[in-house]
Order: structure tokens, then C-alpha cells, then sequence
């Protein structure tokens, strides 16, 4: 008997570079340019991951020495991932420009290489003052296409709303590393498998549960609070008319925080506060935290909101602007714009 021609069959095993061809060819037209993008992303993770799981052990625990654009501490690490997602996306002509947390201006592609259709935005290691502490620590990235016509990017380029993003996503460096992006047709979560050095798919289409479990926020600066989010915080414990009452839970690390309330259910703010007169929209940064984040929560079905709109909508005007941020089930965090829109004029 001839053997018999194999079937296609549905892959049990889905690597993330087999899932984002699958992505690919849902779009017969594409030049494959974001495909490459987003595993070049992957790559970095995988790099950054192994050396944050290193942490304690080489001499890269603590201070680089110097202060970043925001005027905080930079970690060895910090550098470490901005030095590599960069160095992996300089030359490959995908990219106009890059815009991170950790550089002041604009990042141009050095001008030996050629200048792509895309631009990467991205905070190469967010929460890294947990670090020293062991605790999980992340990648924040999304990607838009380029506005102008040729040449190096520029300021329009890279200050796009997050209804501009033509993908997004985090890595999460924690018990396991996780990468979970969207391309705007639904979330996908990818665990790193360390014995064989790849990302595969372990959650497949990622929804927000509709019940929410836990709020996540820094409650030490309640003192700094106004009126509106000092209420709406009893009310995610069950005052001012509730009828749920959450768990807290704050890890520090937007991109865990985060993470669990994507898979847990519930909200995770920082306000606008007023502990700091120069950071009067809170601490989180528009373009390389709240927007990516947001994409994600809305693409699993939950929301993001500054506390008076959709974070989705905020036209960026400076690179390194900040915003307050409420992420999660939609119905949680409209409970805050209400709150907000009564107390706070
Ligand atoms: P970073 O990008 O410098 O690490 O700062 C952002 C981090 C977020 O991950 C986290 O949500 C927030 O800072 C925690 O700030 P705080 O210590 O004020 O609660
Ligand atoms: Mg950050």
C-alpha cells in the first residue's frame, strides 16, 4: 500500500513565529515587514528575559549610575533592554524612527540603513525599580505606521493616538516569561518554553473575565487623591451604593498589574494625583504605557480611560506625556469616569 499523503491538520504545538505567519496571511497584501517586527520583538524578550533571570548573579543588579529623561534611577538592566530591542531593530529597514521611555528625543535610524514604514514605541524594562526585589518587571511596545511619505520619522510620526496602532503588546518577565499582543483581532498570549527557547501559544484569544476580582492601585497616596477617586475606591470596596467589594492587590510593575487584571478580572489605576506638582496627570507615560496597555485591555474586551475618556483618543502632544490610567472590565473603569465627572470638576 502507498503511504498515505498526510492531512493538514490543526498544529497541537503553536510557536509564536507560526502564529503571527497565520496572522500574516489574513492579510494577502502585506510586505510581511510587521510579521518580521513583532519577532524581532519576541527575540529581544527572550533576551531581556534571560538576562533579568540573571539578575542577582552577574554584576548587573542596581544603579547604572545616572538619571533617565523622567529623572529617575537607571537600572543596568534598563539599559540592557533598551541597548538590545534598539540594536534589533536599527538596521532592518522596517523602522522610520523609535521612540522609548529611556531616550529624550526621537531614536533615528542610523543612516546607513534604509528608513522603513513603521515606528516602535516602547519602555524597555517598566517597573525596574522592583528588580532589586525580585519581582516581575516587563516590555511595553506598540507599533504604527509612519505618517510621512519618506525619509527619517519624525515628531508625527511617533505622536499618533492609540486609534493609529497597528499592533501592541508586553512581555512579561515573572515566574514564566509571557508575550501577549494583539494586531487588532483579539489578544494572544505566548509562554516561553526556557528548554527549547520558544515562545508558544498557551492562551489562545484572550478575553477579560466578566467578573471582576481585584482593584490595583498605590494606595499610600490616598492623601494625594481627589475627591472622585478617593470615592470611587470605596466603591471597588462596597460603599457609595456598591454591591461588589474587591480584593487589592498592587505589585508596583504596570505590565503584572496589568497582566492580572487581564486574567483576573477587576481595574488598575493610577490617577492623576497631587504628589508631585510636575507630574500633575499622574505617572504613567501616554505613548509607552498607557496606550499600548489600553489596546490590549480593549482588544480582550475591557477598557481604558484617563478617567474622563478613552485613553485610545488622547492625541499625544509630547512624547513623554503622561496621563492618569484606569484599566479594566469596562464596566469598573466607566464606574470611574462617573465618579470623576461628578466630584472632580
Ligand atoms: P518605570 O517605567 O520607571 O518603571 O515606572 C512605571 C512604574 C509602573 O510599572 C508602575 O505602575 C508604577 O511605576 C508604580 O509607581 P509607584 O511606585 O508610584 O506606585
Ligand atoms: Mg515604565
Amino acid at each position: 500500500m502507498p503511504p498515505e499523503t498526510p492531512k493538514a491538520t490543526q498544529p497541537g504545538v503553536i510557536t509564536i513565529e507560526r502564529h503571527i505567519l497565520m496572522e500574516q496571511e489574513k492579510f494577502p497584501d502585506s510586505s510581511g515587514a510587521l510579521t518580521s517586527l513583532l519577532y524581532d520583538i519576541a527575540l529581544a524578550g527572550k533576551l531581556i528575559a534571560s538576562r533579568t533571570q540573571r539578575a542577582g548573579l552577574a554584576d548587573i543588579l542596581g544603579s547604572a549610575g545616572h538619571e533617565n529623561v523622567q529623572g529617575e534611577d537607571v537600572q543596568k538592566l534598563d539599559v540592557y533592554a533598551q541597548r538590545t530591542i534598539y540594536q534589533l531593530n536599527d538596521h532592518t529597514g522596517r523602522l522610520c524612527c523609535m521612540a522609548s521611555e529611556e531616550s529624550k528625543d526621537i531614536i533615528p535610524i542610523p543612516e546607513q540603513y534604509p528608513n522603513g514604514e513603521y515606528v516602535l514605541v516602547f519602555d524597555p524594562l517598566d517597573g525596574s525599580t522592583n528588580i532589586d526585589f525580585n519581582v516581575a518587571v516587563g516590555t511595553i511596545f506598540a507599533i504604527f505606521r509612519r505618517r510621512s511619505k519618506s525619509g527619517p520619522g519624525r515628531m508625527e510620526d511617533v505622536l499618533q493616538s492609540g486609534r493609529e496602532i497597528v499592533a501592541g503588546g508586553y512581555l512579561v518577565y515573572g515566574s514564566s516569561t509571557m508575550l501577549v499582543y494583539t494586531t487588532g483581532h483579539g489578544v494572544n498570549g505566548f509562554t516561553l518554553d526556557p528548554s527549547i527557547g520558544e515562545f508558544l501559544l498557551s492562551h489562545p484569544n484572550v478575553r477579560i473575565p466578566d467578573q471582576a476580582k481585584y482593584y490595583s492601585v498605590n494606595q499610600g497616596y490616598e492623601k494625594y487623591w481627589t475627591e472622585g477617586v478617593r470615592r470611587y475606591t470605596r466603591w471597588l470596596q462596597g460603599e457609595e451604593g456598591s454591591s461588589m467589594s474587591l480584593s487589592q492587590r498592587y505589585i508596583g510593575s504596570m505590565v503584572a498589574d496589568v497582566h492580572r487584571t487581564l486574567f483576573g478580572g477587576g481595574v488598575f489605576y493610577y490617577p492623576a494625583d497631587t504628589k508631585d506638582p510636575k507630574k500633575p496627570t499622574g505617572k504613567l507615560r501616554l505613548l509607552y504605557e498607557a496606550v499600548p496597555m489600553a489596546y490590549v485591555i480593549e482588544q480582550a474586551g475591557g477598557y481604558g480611560s484617563t478617567g474622563r475618556g478613552p485613553i485610545l483618543d488622547v492625541k499625544p502632544e509630547a512624547l513623554h506625556q503622561r496621563t492618569p490610567v484606569f484599566i479594566g472590565n469596562r464596566d469598573v473603569v466607566g464606574k470611574a469616569e462617573e465618579f470623576i465627572a461628578k466630584y472632580d470638576r
